[in-house]
């Protein structure tokens, strides 16, 4: 085969043999008119931010430095879980809950949509770490993308460019593993072409080949579709690597709770989709005394350490955060973070003298520009910010940032939550009964769908351990994954599982908890129970306060009735999940880890 003479593609500032390779064939497919090799530098991020304002991709904000406004492409605006695959070479091991296609016939598929598709466009070669670059054993990939908005993503994103490519080669020569991660916008430019200020493709294709530890990506560029380092790597193949390597890649936050006496814990929480992670994981307690630290607010690592406890690290650098409903009451750590800048705004509002805006913030705007791009004033019918709309900001910038987030080591957990938006039947706070329990209540985890995916939003649905869309394997192994992991510790070495749910509903449809700060009164009986120091009541489905068992001293606007529907364990209500619990262990099917259709049949037992 001839080598096509590509500028750029012999600029390689590496000599890692399978990078070069890799990066080679993706540019003879896709033939894009040069390649560029990201170092990560201020002065390549600067010269990208422009490009993407002169694209019409990006408006410079006037009210933060270095920060900037941007506007999908309508229908581009979420993850595509319908056409999200997971290609393993067997279909039981994709299990019930994934797309799936057998590897040789989806790469024919996407190598002919790959065939070209960069023409006209620059191809970037990002390398980027997963995790604190000063793991021994670091998490590495490359991003090739052609889209300049995945660029400046990733570098808010992940540790990437120079700092993390030095980690490819070991000092003695040998050549480290990555994840190969190739990304394109299937918006190829004719020459004279002129082009839009959101490339995209209606053909989509979020693809992980699990056996072989990399990830395709065709025609989206927004959020977890496309920024690859995120759900497609830190999820879908972590979970894979950490089934065959013995830990756990979650979609949990992480946070630092320090007690009035100055005793720290860790507590890691998983909640679907634009169902309140980012806000726990920089809580500003209501309560006296108690503080919080963050160290993530999407995903964890949790391997045992040493000690026989569980450790957890953050892989990513940044929050790519749900905007809407975020503002100086609900979560003053986020505004702070962004409004120090260095932060890409996407399908929020303009406003006139060029900051943002989305629904819920202070100070409403008399005109804006809506994420549609059009004219937007408080009477419209339409929302000014798309529901999905985010920010992406450094977590360095997090005034609550806790010193140890970048320690490769982690940090040991005490306790894990599971949460969902539920109106009604799952109460404010529940203690499992052991791990194998909580292993349970994590895998019957339901919650109302959100717009983080494209779909119908509002229906209930089960999101076991908040991963259904990112587990990437056989959801059944996957529950057999944590079941093992609880059996690999000593049970008070463990953390301890709650399940959580803030979003409970009275008759009138309000929300009965007021959530947010006042979340610190449940993380606080959480502590005290890992303590041994707080009361709980004994219920069918395990331990729960009662409104008197929890610290409510100051709770304001929030009548004792509402606190206690939203603890209220009905047993009727509870029969009627039944049901839909079998339902669910039925779609799993055999692979369903026995222990847990016991613990249905206990549960069962105990409602009577
Ligand atoms: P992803 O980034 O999609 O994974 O979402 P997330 O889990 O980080 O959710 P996030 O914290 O961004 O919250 C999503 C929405 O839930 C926002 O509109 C919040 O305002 C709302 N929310 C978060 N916490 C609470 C809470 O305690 N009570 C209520 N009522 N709403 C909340
Ligand atoms: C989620 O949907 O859980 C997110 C946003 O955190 S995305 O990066 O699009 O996955
Ligand atoms: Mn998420």
């Amino acid at each position: 085969m001839t080598a096509v003479a590509i500028p750029g593609l012999d600029n390689a500032p590496t000599t890692h043999s399978r990078v070069l390779e890799w990066v080679r064939e993706v540019a003879e497919l896709t033939t894009p008119d040069r390649v560029e090799w990201i170092d990560g530098s201020d002065a390549e991020s600067e010269r990208i931010n422009q490009k993407l304002v002169d694209q019409g991709t990006f408006v410079p904000l006037k009210s933060k430095p270095n920060s900037y406004w941007a506007a999908s492409d309508p229908s581009d605006v979420a993850r595509v879980e319908e056409r999200t695959f997971i290609c393993s070479a067997r279909e039981e091991d994709a299990g019930p809950t994934n797309n799936w296609m057998h590897p040789d016939e989806m790469k024919a598929i996407m190598t002919e949509l790959y065939r070209g598709s960069m023409r006209g466009r620059t191809m970037y070669v990002i390398p980027f770490c997963m995790g604190p670059l000063g793991d021994e054993n670091p998490k590495l990939g490359v991003e090739i993308t052609d889209s300049e908005y995945v660029v400046a993503s990733m570098r808010v994103m992940t540790r990437m460019g120079k700092k993390a490519l030095d980690k490819f080669v070991k000092e003695d020569g040998t050549e480290r593993e990555f994840v190969p991660a190739l990304h394109s916008l299937g918006a190829p430019l004719e020459p004279g072409q002129e082009d839009v200020p959101w490339p995209c493709n209606d053909t989509k294709y979020i693809t992980h080949f699990p056996e072989e530890r990399t990830i395709w990506s065709y025609g989206s560029g927004y959020g977890g579709n496309a920024l690859l380092g995120k759900k497609c790597y830190s999820l879908r193949i972590a979970s894979v690597i950490g089934r065959d390597e013995g830990w756990l890649a979650e979609h949990m936050l992480i946070l630092k709770l320090i007690s009035p006496e100055n005793k720290v814990y860790y507590i890691a929480a998983a909640f679907p989709s634009a169902c309140g992670k980012t806000n726990l994981a920089m809580l500003r307690p209501t309560i006296p005394g108690w503080r919080v630290e963050t160290l993530g607010d999407d995903i964890a690592w949790m391997r045992f350490g040493e000690d026989g406890r569980l450790y957890a690290v953050n892989p990513e650098a940044g929050f790519f955060g749900v905007a809407p409903g975020t503002n100086y009451k609900t979560n003053p750590h986020a505004m702070e973070t962004i409004n120090k800048g260095n932060s890409v705004f996407t399908n929020v509002a303009l406003t006139d003298d060029g900051d943002v805006w989305w629904e819920e913030m202070e100070n409403t705007p008399e005109h804006a520009t809506s994420w549609k791009k059009q004219d937007w004033t408080p009477d419209s019918d339409e929302k000014a910010a798309h529901p999905n709309s985010r920010y992406c900001t450094p977590m360095s910038q997090c005034p609550i940032l806790a010193p140890e987030w970048d320690d490769p080591n982690g940090v040991p957990i005490s306790a894990i939550l599971f949460g969902g938006r539920r109106a009604n039947t799952i109460p404010l706070v529940t203690e499992s009964r052991d791990w194998q329990h909580g292993t349970f209540m994590g895998a019957t985890l339901s919650s109302e769908k959100t717009a983080a995916a494209a779909g119908k939003v509002g229906e209930v649905r089960r999101d076991p351990m908040a991963m259904l869309p990112f587990i990437g394997y056989n959801a059944g192994d996957y529950f057999q994954h944590w079941i093992d992991t609880g059996k690999r510790a000593d049970a008070n070495k463990l953390p301890k599982i709650f399940y959580v749910n803030w979003f409970r509903r009275g008759d009138d449809r309000r929300i009965l908890w007021p959530g947010f700060g006042e979340n610190s009164r449940v993380l606080k009986w959480i502590i005290e129970r890992i303590e041994g120091k707080a009361a709980a009541s004994e219920t069918p489905i395990g331990w729960v306060p009662t409104a008197d068992q929890l610290d409510l001293n100051g709770i304001e606007d929030t009548p004792l009735e509402d606190i206690e529907l939203a603890l209220k364990v009905d047993p009727e209500e509870w029969r009627q999940e039944i049901p839909l619990i079998e339902e669910w262990f039925d779609k799993i099917g055999e692979k369903l880890p026995t222990s847990l259709r016991d613990e249905l049949e206990a549960l069962k037992q105990r409602l009577g």
